[in-house]
């Protein structure tokens, strides 16, 4: 952690030309009538889960590269959220992977997230690793496996992510399948289905009625000819199948390229069914990037989405989960998460700012290049001073990632942690 005066003192240096820029922007944009203070709020109110399997490096199958100073524990990794949610005061909470975050003590576990403010918003089933002695294996697949034990014993495992997502007040329960087949006519196609949402349904009977499950989906990897659970069509079907406590999560890495996902986020509100997101940033497939990295309008267009479902009173979704999910082999991952936090903040900051009423008008007029140039005009918006100014005024630091560097936290947790400590994840 910074000691406040660190903090405070790093503020202070970047004060004067922040609020240069800030209000250089505010009078730029009370002139369109923007409500500056409002969005800064919304701002200030947004919060994105972080994943505990992303403070490690990691990310790759073929190596890594351990930076040094790793969380060891779920108490240092709980630390490591701690750490980024004091920086930029949108992090408050943080998503456990099981069996890799098992907690040992809830009562303790408990007790530090209360001192450091932080909850755990997600639980996260792993039924795509065979864990050390495990007596059955996934590698034909777990909750669509062909044999009863296989798929029960994958069931047993969601239901004690279940259990620990209650004692630790957890209200998401998000599974991923690697479920699929490699090879035309390994796998019938259909009863696959079929297996994988009974499965479902006896983990849906566990959970208490005020959690969610959000099933997550993804087209290809581990296996390259099939995925149980391919497309949002699927998981979407599944939920219809299993009641109205489970909800679709949305990967942006779990896409083929160039699939239009802001449309599918719109479909997805307009049924009532978006449950989450796992935010990163893709190149070629599920590659795990820094949100943002790649292509940031594609980001502001999702929230675009987002913010126009917000407004509209005739979308009744239930509350949406924000949550990172990346991995990092060659970036310091802390720093990559700061990065991606406020990549986030700025899309939605641009989303914010679009002219809805006039964008309506110009749809409906079909005005092409009206429409199209209220959204550039959004995002082309440098929202930096926005994003600043909610750090500000949640207690962070005006840059975060330069603040992370001025105190040198990293070579403190190395004198801590160790060179080579390596915390569990992928
Ligand atoms: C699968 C996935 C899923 C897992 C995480 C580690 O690619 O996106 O969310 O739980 O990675
Ligand atoms: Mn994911
Ligand atoms: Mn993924």
């Amino acid at each position: 952690m910074l000691s406040d005066q660190q903090l405070h003192d790093f503020n202070q240096a970047n004060l004067s030309d922040h609020q240069f820029r800030y209000q250089h922007l505010t009078e730029l944009l009370n002139r369109r009538g923007t409500d500056v203070a409002g969005v800064v709020q919304k701002l200030v109110a947004f919060q994105v889960a972080i994943p505990s399997w992303a403070l490690g490096t990691g990310g790759t199958r073929f190596g890594r590269y351990p930076r040094g100073g790793e969380p060891r524990s779920l108490e240092e990794k709980i630390a490591d959220v701690a750490l980024l949610n004091q920086l930029n005061g949108s992090s408050n909470s943080i998503s456990l992977h099981i069996p890799w975050d098992i907690p040992q003590d809830v009562p303790a576990v408990q007790q530090q997230l209360q001192e450091v403010g932080l909850t755990i918003d997600s639980m996260n089933s792993n039924t795509f690793q065979d864990q050390k002695e495990q007596p059955y294996s996934y590698k034909f697949g777990s909750l669509s496996s062909t044999e009863a034990t296989v798929r029960q014993h994958a069931i047993d495992h969601n239901i004690a992510c279940v259990e620990y997502g209650k004692q630790l007040g957890a209200k998401v329960h998000t599974v991923w399948l690697a479920d699929g087949s490699n090879f035309p006519g390994q796998q019938h196609l259909r009863r696959a289905y079929q297996r994988t949402a009974e499965s479902l349904a006896s983990i849906y009977e566990a959970m208490p009625s005020d959690m969610t499950l959000l099933i997550e989906y993804k087209p290809y990897e581990p296996h390259f000819y099939s995925m149980v659970i391919p497309d949002w069509g699927t998981s979407y079907s599944l939920c219809q199948y299993l009641g109205k406590q489970a909800q679709v999560l949305v990967d942006l890495g779990h896409h083929l390229p160039n699939t239009n996902i802001e449309q599918i986020v719109g479909r997805l509100l307009h049924f009532d069914r978006l449950g989450g997101f796992h935010f990163n940033g893709s190149m070629y497939g599920d590659d795990d990037l820094t949100t943002g990295s790649i292509k940031p309008y594609q980001l502001f267009l999702i929230f675009n989405e987002l913010v126009d479902g917000a407004q509209d009173e005739a979308v009744t979704n239930p509350a949406v989960a924000y949550m990172i999910d990346a991995s990092h082999n060659t970036k310091d991952p802390l720093e990559d998460l700061l990065q991606s936090v406020e990549s986030i903040l700025g899309a939605y900051a641009k989303a914010l700012l679009v002219d809805r009423a006039a964008l309506q008008e110009a749809q409906e007029n079909n005005d092409v290049v009206r429409a199209e140039e209220i959204l550039r005009d959004a995002f082309l918006t440098d929202v930096r001073p926005l994003v600043q100014e909610a750090y500000r005024q949640s207690g962070g630091a005006l840059n975060p990632v330069a603040a992370y560097r001025a105190a040198q936290v990293r070579e403190q947790l190395i004198q801590q942690r160790g060179k080579f400590s390596l915390s569990t994840g992928l």
